[in-house]
C-alpha cells in the first residue's frame, strides 16, 4: 500500500509543475492604469487621453505610437507653457526607464485623438492601442469622464 502511494506522488509531480510556471505571467512587463479622457462636446473633434504607464521590466521601454478605432489619428503630444501660452508638441516616442512610470496628465503628456467618429460620452469605455518597442502592441480601455476628469486613486 505504501509503495503505491509513493509512486502516485512521483507521477503527480511533473504534472503540477507547469501549472505553477503559468501563474508567473512572464509577459507582464508594463502596468498600464488610470486611462481616461474627458467627455467632448458635439462640435469638438479631438480629445486628449491620459494614462499611467509603469515599466516593470529591467530594460528601457519606449511608447512608439497609439491608435484608436474612434479617431482617424492618434498622436503623442506634450503640452508646455511658455510666455503664458500653452503649446503642444508632437513626440516621436516616450522613454520609460526600468521601474519608472510615465504619467500622461493634463498640462503634460497626452495622446491626442483627432477626427473623432462621435463625441465621447461620459461613462463610455473605448479601446486604444499602444505600441511599445519591447512589449509590442497593447490594447487598453479608456474611461470617458466628466469635465472634472479622473480623480486619481
Ligand atoms: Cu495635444
Amino acid at each position: 500500500m505504501k509503495n503505491i502511494l509513493i509512486s502516485i506522488l512521483i507521477l503527480a509531480t511533473p504534472v503540477s509543475l507547469p501549472v505553477i510556471a503559468h501563474g508567473t505571467e512572464p509577459h507582464a512587463t508594463l502596468d498600464i492604469s488610470q486611462a481616461w479622457a474627458r467627455k467632448t462636446g458635439s462640435r469638438t473633434a479631438s480629445a486628449a487621453v491620459y494614462v499611467d504607464i509603469k515599466n516593470l521590466s529591467e530594460t528601457m521601454e519606449r511608447l512608439l505610437s497609439a491608435g484608436s478605432d474612434r479617431a482617424s489619428m492618434a498622436m503623442i503630444h506634450r503640452s508646455s507653457e511658455r510666455d503664458g501660452i500653452m503649446r503642444m508638441k508632437m513626440q516621436d516616442s516616450v522613454e520609460i526607464r526600468p521601474g519608472a512610470t510615465a504619467s500622461f496628465e493634463p498640462g503634460g503628456l497626452h495622446i491626442m485623438l483627432t477626427n473623432l467618429d462621435e463625441p465621447l460620452k461620459q461613462g463610455q469605455l473605448f479601446p486604444l492601442r499602444l505600441t511599445f518597442e519591447h512589449a509590442g502592441q497593447v490594447e487598453i480601455f479608456v474611461e470617458v469622464t466628466g469635465i472634472a476628469g479622473l480623480e486619481k486613486q
